[in-house]
């Protein structure tokens, strides 16, 4: 009920037959015993989709992604190919509105794959010095985005509430969060102190005493274990969020200016640059990856390949899902720009160089007003850039010219590396890649070799 719009509103479709079917069951319950075996849930889950059938059914687990149907199930998997098949979009993107001092809304679609900090960026609070900005979140994890009759896209976030991750959510890393969790929501999987309240790694500085852990264990402080599992999550209505958009709920969508598309990447990945055009965003997105920081899905460090963060999400084949974002480009006279961004690049000794969270705000500023046909770039070997004097540094004149150097440079080396490994991805693909995307590697590798080795704005 907090995810979903449910009850009246859904009913006169129901009526119709105009729905995805969906069931959903825990399966046998545990064995008297079973509990303390090495699975803390069923071993056995099937999560099945008939997209043809329209239809989910699932089994065995308790897990938000997999037992809230509406969510990855309909919202994503089921809805890409019904998106593929009329003519629309269903992605895993956040929607935000960027509110000028002026008061000029651009509104914005954007794409991370797990663990790059995609809530707290749909919540995102500018800093003090950048007086009259405003982020508002439409949402937080989904976008259904269709032509609309002027030319533009519009977007709707398709749920009601955050399933978001607890561990590392609090008051500094994203304030809206924690408004939004006052009241009204479901914790799972994290810690319980001794008067009822939660508590998970990174919501205050120390711990409390007396914690139940996760798995309903007293915490042992010394055994190294989280209080939280790494993926504890709380479910929380959208409308309890201070900074929710006033459109937020409009059926009609907002009018969306420009998509960014981001992962986590200690090296070659610049913080921002801008697409040369459509094809080449979509280039962008599908070769992005993002280093495993969770042992989950492979080695740690190692970039994953996310093609639009939706590897575990897209209905259909990856291939087809790229050559329908090439079609949808070619039947919109004016699309939004395309943009990549990296917070996580590091130093030569392992630290991030950017800031990260509130300071976002002045990449955003710089992308806003590109998308709106302002801001000054230059021509780089990937894409267009900022120049150091094209952002915005009020309240943040200790980044100097240096750091943002280390931050946007391009090294031949590391892309012509970078560009082998997009191949790895293609040719997964192979027998149903588009020609397009193979072209674009070929251009990239090109400017690589128009500018110096080691590119520096
Ligand atoms: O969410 C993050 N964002 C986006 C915020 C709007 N995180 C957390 C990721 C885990 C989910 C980030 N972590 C971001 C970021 O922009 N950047 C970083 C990396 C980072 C971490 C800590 C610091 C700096 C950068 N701390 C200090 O500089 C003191
Ligand atoms: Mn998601």
């Amino acid at each position: 009920k907090i995810m979903t719009r449910m009850g009246d509103q859904a009913l006169p479709y129901i009526e119709k037959g105009d729905f995805v079917k969906c069931v959903h069951t825990l399966g046998a319950p545990l064995q008297p015993g079973e509990q303390d075996v090495k699975w803390p849930c069923n071993q056995e889950k099937y999560i099945t989709h008939f997209p043809e059938e329209r239809l989910v059914i699932s089994y065995g687990s308790g897990y938000g992604g997999n037992a809230l149907l509406g969510k990855k199930c309909f919202a994503l998997r089921i809805a890409s190919v019904m998106a593929n098949e009329e003519g629309w979009l269903a992605e895993h993107m956040l929607i935000m509105g960027v509110e000028s001092p002026e008061k000029k809304k651009t509104y914005i679609a954007a794409s991370f794959p797990s663990a790059c900090g995609k809530t707290n960026f749909a919540m995102l609070i500018p800093p003090k010095a950048m007086d009259g900005w405003k982020i508002t979140t439409v949402g937080d994890d989904i976008a259904w985005i269709h032509k609309g009759n002027d030319g533009r896209l519009y977007a709707i976030n398709p749920e009601s509430g955050y399933f978001g991750v607890a561990p590392g959510t609090n008051a500094k890393t994203n304030p809206n969060a924690i408004a939004s969790i006052k009241a009204n929501t479901i914790f799972t999987n994290v810690g319980i102190t001794p008067d009822g309240d939660v508590w998970w790694e990174g919501l205050t500085d120390t711990p409390p005493e007396g914690v139940i852990a996760w798995n309903g264990k007293p915490w042992d402080k010394t055994s190294g274990k989280p209080v939280a599992h790494p993926n504890a999550r709380f479910t929380a209505p959208a409308s309890q969020n201070p900074a929710i958009d006033d459109n937020w709920e409009n059926a009609g969508g907002v009018p969306i200016a420009a998509f960014i598309f981001g992962g986590r990447r200690s090296t070659a990945v610049p913080l921002v640059y801008q697409a040369f055009n459509w094809n080449f965003g979509v280039y962008l997105a599908s070769t992005m990856g993002s280093e495993m920081t969770a042992a989950a899905f492979g080695e740690i460090g190692k970039t994953r390949r996310d093609p639009f963060a939706m590897l575990p999400f897209a209905g259909y084949h990856m291939g087809d899902y790229f050559n329908h974002w090439l079609q949808f480009g070619r039947t919109i006279p004016n699309p939004p720009r395309i943009f990549g961004v990296n917070w996580f690049r590091k130093d030569e000794n392992g630290k991030f160089v950017w800031p990260g969270f509130g300071e976002n705000m002045r990449v955003l500023k710089w992308i806003v007003e590109r998308a709106n046909g302002r801001a000054v770039s230059i021509e780089g070997p990937i894409g267009w850039m900022p120049r150091y004097e094209d952002i915005d540094w009020k309240g943040m004149e200790g980044f100097t010219e240096a750091k943002f150097h280390n931050v946007m440079s391009i090294d031949r080396d590391e892309w012509m590396s970078e560009i082998l490994s997009h191949e790895e991805l293609f040719i997964k693909l192979y027998d149903r890649l588009p020609k397009e995307m193979l072209n674009v590697r070929d251009l990239i590798l090109s400017s690589l070799w128009r500018s110096p080795e080691h590119w520096e704005i």
